[in-house]
């Protein structure tokens, strides 16, 4: 059996995606559709409060398409929070104007194909525990999807030897690194979380970087070879004011 890479595992995370039902929406009292509004923005501060406090963290964005309208990515301790706020959200007026699109559990996780050899225990490293509870960044686009690694015939990423994948995992990261300060990406584990095995979430300021990024490591062995990936999503950084914005019908 090859060596399973170890992972640190940090804050558990819910991806999740919302149609907005425009007709019945319409045809709400403009009154209603305000209180509903104000409704939400109160989690809103709640989620901005426990963000300062370093007891989670989240993310607002529009989506592009048809697949969704909104998303809301969610940071916690632990799942059963996520699931609290999920239900919590559900019991909102304005989830009664949305239809689910999308949804995915996963944990932010690191794995230890590129660490160095350390005696040191990794979780009291401040640098390592940032990234494992990360505050999201809030960036102009975000984008998201889920990937696996290849198993099939000749082509199994989970019967390479450690020291191969190590070896794939660096050049792997070495583009990623080129991408330093364009685009900031949270690696999410879901292996018996959800359908993927990891969800990919890249933040940035240039939404073409996304392209240039996922387009560059389509060429590298890691992707090229043994990804496989679900549907993307991108959209735009929603703020109150861009929301109440979106929502005026
Ligand atoms: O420790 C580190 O985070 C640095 C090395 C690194 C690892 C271990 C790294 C760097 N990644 C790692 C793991 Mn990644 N990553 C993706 C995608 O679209 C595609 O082709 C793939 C989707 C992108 C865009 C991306 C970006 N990475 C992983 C894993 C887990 C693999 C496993 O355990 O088998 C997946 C699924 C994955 C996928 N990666 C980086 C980036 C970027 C931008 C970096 C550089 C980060 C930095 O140095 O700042």
């Amino acid at each position: 059996m090859s060596e399973a890479a170890q992972t640190l595992d940090g804050w558990y995370c819910l991806h999740d995606f919302r149609s907005i039902d425009w007709t019945s929406w319409k045809k709400l009292p403009s009154d209603e559709r305000e209180a509903a509004i104000q409704e939400f923005y109160t989690f809103l501060d709640k989620w901005d409060l426990m963000q300062q406090n370093k007891e989670g963290s989240y993310a607002f964005y529009s989506i592009v398409g048809q697949k969704a309208d909104f998303m809301l990515m969610w940071l916690r301790p632990t799942m059963v929070e996520l699931n609290e706020i999920e239900t919590a959200f559900n019991k909102t007026k304005l989830a009664e104007y949305t239809i689910p699109a999308y949804s995915y559990v996963s944990v932010v996780e690191l794995s230890n194909y590129l660490a160095g050899k350390s005696d040191e225990d990794p979780m009291e490293n401040p640098h390592i525990k940032a990234r494992l509870n990360p505050i999201l960044p809030k960036t102009q686009y975000i984008c998201f999807y889920p990937m696996d690694k290849r198993r099939e015939g000749n082509d199994n990423w989970y019967m390479l030897s450690m020291e191969d994948r190590r070896e794939m995992m660096k050049s792997h990261g070495m583009i990623g690194r080129s991408y330093a300060g364009k685009v900031k990406q949270i690696i999410t584990g879901s292996v018996g979380f959800d359908d993927w095995e990891w969800g990919v979430t890249l933040f940035a300021e240039d939404v073409l970087q996304f392209k240039k990024l996922v387009y560059e490591m389509r060429f590298d062995e890691v992707s090229a070879r043994y990804g496989e990936f679900g549907a993307f999503y991108v959209g735009a950084l929603l703020n109150k004011e861009r929301f109440s914005q979106m929502m005026t019908v």
